[in-house]
């Protein structure tokens, strides 16, 4: 992974911008969630209009990741999937997808962490349930690729079983990564980037989405991304869409949100997952001030990323 030494406060900005990129982009979208598509003004009016910014499923195990790494100092699966079933049993109310609380039971019921999520679909899930949890991996993990990929999947393994769900997971946290190794001066060169992403999948689904960002980030085309990419709960149509977003709208947070959520369908994760890029490229000052200042528990998102990035 080619990247750069980032000073301390460079590096603290882009873990908080991973963060609470992942919040925001998630609760901006999540008023959106199912629509088929959305014009620019009408986020823009909700954005502004929703007293606080309340965030989902997306954000709640983003932090369940976080917590989990910082008591452990690392990856350890037993913990982090406990550190889920808690979470979730304090909070059920956050919008989670059908099969996560049905494989917490089972882990509360004494099934192995590693176990329960093979025992649901077919070979296990391919949402995109662990793709959007990604950022405190994809930061963490950023300079180290094969321990980033390893890490990832057995992460992914806790609740999605399926090779597509957990490449999906994977995919995310090295985008995040590639993303926070970058100096956003001078502007990244957006081919090489979407190269080592490239060069980084394993599974071809993936491989043959990406290959069709090269055009869509230049011309943008709502409908063309939909069409090319997909904006569904499926890891594989969502995660290369939150990469196209974001690389189309470079040097602005809102605008890879916006274009995110305009494309409709799971408008919550893709902000969400498109968020956290951003974040971690342009740092936390690039996300507006109005929408901090309104995020739901802001203050622990915060505690949680500077933990980690002094870990
Ligand atoms: N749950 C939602 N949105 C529903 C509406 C929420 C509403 N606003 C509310 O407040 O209640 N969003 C969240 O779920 C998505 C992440 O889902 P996750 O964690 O991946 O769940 P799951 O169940 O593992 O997979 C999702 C669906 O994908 C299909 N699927 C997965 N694997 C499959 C397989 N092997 N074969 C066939 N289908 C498979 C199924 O339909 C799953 O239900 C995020 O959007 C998050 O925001
Ligand atoms: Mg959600
Ligand atoms: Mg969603």
């Amino acid at each position: 992974m080619s990247g750069i030494r980032l000073n301390s406060a460079l590096l603290r900005t882009k873990f908080l911008g991973a963060f609470i990129g992942t919040a925001v982009g998630d609760a901006l979208g999540a008023p959106f969630e199912g629509y088929y598509q959305v014009d620019r003004p009408e986020i823009e009016a909700v954005a502004e209009r929703l007293p606080e910014l309340t965030y989902t499923d997306d954000t709640h195990m983003m932090l369940g990741v976080a917590e989990s790494l910082l008591r452990c100092q690392g990856f350890d699966g037993e913990d982090m999937a406990h550190t889920f079933v808690r979470n979730y049993e304090q909070e059920p109310y956050r919008g989670y997808g059908p099969g996560p609380p049905r494989i917490f039971r089972m882990i509360r019921d004494g099934v192995p962490w590693d176990e329960a999520a093979g025992l649901l679909y077919r070979g296990g899930s391919f949402g995109n349930g662990a793709a959007m949890r990604a950022a405190p991996l994809g930061v963490f993990y950023r300079d180290n690729p094969e321990m980033l990929r390893e890490v990832s999947q057995a992460s992914a393994q806790i609740t999605h079983a399926h090779p597509l769900g957990k490449e999906g997971g994977a995919l995310q946290a090295y985008a995040i990564a590639l993303a926070a190794n970058r100096d956003p001066s001078p502007e990244l060169d957006r081919a090489d980037f979407l190269c080592e992403l490239i060069n980084f999948t394993a599974e071809e689904v993936y491989r043959d989405k990406l290959n069709k960002i090269g055009d869509l980030m230049l011309r943008p085309d709502p409908e063309k991304m939909v069409l090319e990419l997909g904006n569904g709960i499926e890891a594989f149509n969502s995660v290369p869409t939150a990469i196209c977003c974001f690389l189309s709208q470079l040097n602005s947070f809102p605008g890879a949100v916006f274009g995110a959520i305009g494309l409709g369908g799971d408008t919550d994760t893709i902000g969400a997952m498109a968020g956290a890029i951003s974040g971690a490229y342009l740092g936390v000052d690039a996300i507006p001030q109005r929408w901090q200042e309104r995020l739901e528990n802001r203050r622990y998102i915060a505690e949680l990323a500077v933990s980690l990035c002094n870990l």
